[in-house]
């Protein structure tokens, strides 16, 4: 062997790519070799949003990738993590290989499955299946197995100030065509997730330390507890059965208590309750199966195959729910989308602001091909965000559609992206804490 070619070698950094060090199945495949001649990150916020999106340049004219790398609390180690760890590690490669990369940069940092590794890693996976896309002609379902739908069912979200503003959202929902609607209600005076009443506001300029300028409410769950089921209770009985109702707990509420919460929600049909505990309390599931069968969508947070393979596979959630930039990519969610099906589990990709459309184009090409597809959450984009990525994709008559464009089907426009520099921020993107009243700090 030699010496360049051992990965162990002091003298040859494994990431110096010398024709040794490239797969030796590579001449035998049918496409010309190309190689990963560029790889950057790109941020931009024109909805207000900090998004950070992956391009992977090649060697054939024109042909690149994108790929979704938003961690919106965290985009400048992201950034960091692509274009000073994996530019290096990647360039010379070849973009068909995308299973050999995925597991070789999963394993290049040796600490490995944290969200900042992660998301850099599906910034460049996801480009890579653009890459291949482009390369056969095909939208990335195609590549997948073909449709198994027309189009993937979304929900979007509805709350208000008090149950009657919520009713009306509810409302307008239905009648432009949406079949699923979630929920959120403000608990008065406190700082409750899915309403924009969570912060007081900056404190005015009199020298205080960052974290005190983004004073948020106080949170305590107890009044929480009381008003879900009778928000519940209210939509129901004004906008009746024919609608799908989902809920979002965000992980907030003592485990009991969120044991407590989903029995009182049982009457009200939901087609799930999401995030009732946190990853750290998920051994919770186990107890709350035993008592109720309020079915649970979970896995938002979820960065690591250690966390979801065991809620799957005891048959404690119903929906997986994982952020699928925060796993690293489509490689790792298609396997898991697999391992759902075989356990009867329904997918629900996360899909909020803080995906960007590539990454919601990412989750709509695995609804489409896969058959244990539940739910998709959508987020309506603003026209803003819609001239920075071209091809966004559309959301109509209560579902999201592809273009069928070769890839993933959405560009950058990198000229007005520039536009749209992150807003300024004391903590550059990272949440403020909240506080029980006592001043413990709570989950988000
Ligand atoms: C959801 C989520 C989001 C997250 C957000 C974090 O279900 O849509 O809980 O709103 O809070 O993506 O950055
Ligand atoms: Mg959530």
């Amino acid at each position: 062997m030699k010496e360049s070619a051992d990965p162990m070698s002091l003298t040859t950094p494994p990431h110096t790519v010398e024709p040794a060090m490239r797969p030796p199945w590579e001449p035998s495949s049918s496409l010309p070799p190309i190689r990963i001649t560029n790889v950057k990150a790109i941020c931009t916020a024109p909805d207000g949003i900090r998004l950070v999106v992956v391009k992977v340049e090649t060697s054939e004219p024109g042909l690149y990738g994108l790929g979704c790398a938003t961690f919106t609390q965290r985009p400048m180690a992201v950034v960091t993590a692509v274009e000073e760890y994996l530019k290096p590690y990647l360039l010379g490669r070849n973009p068909d290989d995308i299973e050999d990369i995925w597991q070789a940069s999963f394993v290049s940092s040796y600490w490995r499955s944290g969200p900042v590794l992660n998301n850099a890693m599906s910034g460049v996976d996801q480009a890579l299946w653009d890459i291949k896309g482009k390369r056969a002609g095909m939208p990335v379902h195609q590549l997948f197995g073909g449709r198994t739908r027309s189009s993937a069912a979304v929900y979007v979200h509805a709350n208000g100030r008090d149950f009657h503003e919520l009713e009306d959202q509810v409302r307008a929902y239905m009648e432009a065509g949406y079949t699923h609607v979630r929920c959120q209600v403000d608990v008065p005076g406190y700082a409750t997730y899915g309403r924009g009443s969570a912060q007081l506001g900056p404190a005015a300029d009199d020298g205080q330390p960052a974290h005190l300028s983004l004073r948020q409410r106080p949170w305590e769950p107890r009044p929480y507890c009381r008003l879900v089921p009778r928000m519940f209770e209210h939509i129901r009985n004004a906008v009746g059965e024919e609608v799908e109702l989902i809920h979002d707990v965000h992980e907030r509420v003592p485990p009991i208590m969120a044991i407590q919460l989903a029995k009182d929600l049982e009457p009200y049909g939901l087609f799930y309750l999401e995030d009732l505990f946190s990853p750290e309390d998920q051994d919770y599931l186990r107890l709350l199966r035993a008592q109720s069968s309020i079915p649970i969508a979970m896995g938002e947070l979820y960065v690591n195959q250690a966390e979801y393979v065991p809620v799957v596979r005891d048959r404690l959630i119903d929906f997986m729910r994982v952020h699928i930039s925060d796993i690293g990519g489509l490689t790792p969610a298609r396997k898991l989308a697999s391992l759902c099906e075989f356990f009867g589990v329904r997918t629900a990709w996360h899909g909020p602001g803080d995906v960007s459309p590539v990454g919601h184009a990412a989750n709509l090409h695995l609804d489409l091909s896969i058959s244990n597809f539940g739910i998709q959450e959508a987020s309506l984009f603003g026209e803003a965000t819609r001239e920075v990525f071209p091809g966004t994709p559309d959301v109509r008559d209560g579902a999201m559609w592809s273009n069928d464009l070769p890839g993933l089907g959405v560009d950058i426009d990198e000229k007005i992206a520039a536009k749209y520099p992150f807003p300024e921020h004391p903590f550059n993107g990272a949440w403020p804490e909240i506080r029980r009243e006592d001043g413990t700090v709570v989950k988000p």
